[in-house]
């Protein structure tokens, strides 16, 4: 017998639990923001992340993180991008 998973690329939210506090409300904010629930954000879903967050620009915010973090430059953040994203936003001041 096969378990089919209903959402397999969906982010699992027992990977939070081992998350400082404050990393788990910017991954609280960024789930939120994947509005298609692919499990990865694009440019737009992480501005709507980073607003929720309280940046002051996140449309520049975002553009940094895309610089720095979309290492295989496909648009979009997803898998092990999505723990450096958690780590840069983490040491740039958010989620405290
Ligand atoms: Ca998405
Ligand atoms: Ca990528």
């Amino acid at each position: 017998m096969t378990v089919m998973l209903p959402h397999p690329r969906k982010i699992p939210p027992s990977r939070d639990k081992n998350l400082p506090v404050h990393l788990q409300k910017i991954m609280k904010k960024l789930r939120e923001a994947d509005r298609d629930n692919n499990g990865s954000f694009n440019k737009s879903e992480l501005k709507h992340a980073l607003k929720d967050l309280g940046a002051y620009f996140p449309g520049w915010r975002a553009d940094r993180a895309f610089g720095k973090i979309d290492v295989n430059n496909d648009g979009l953040i997803s898998g092990e991008e999505i723990d450096s994203l958690l780590e840069y936003l983490g040491s740039c001041g958010f989620g405290k």
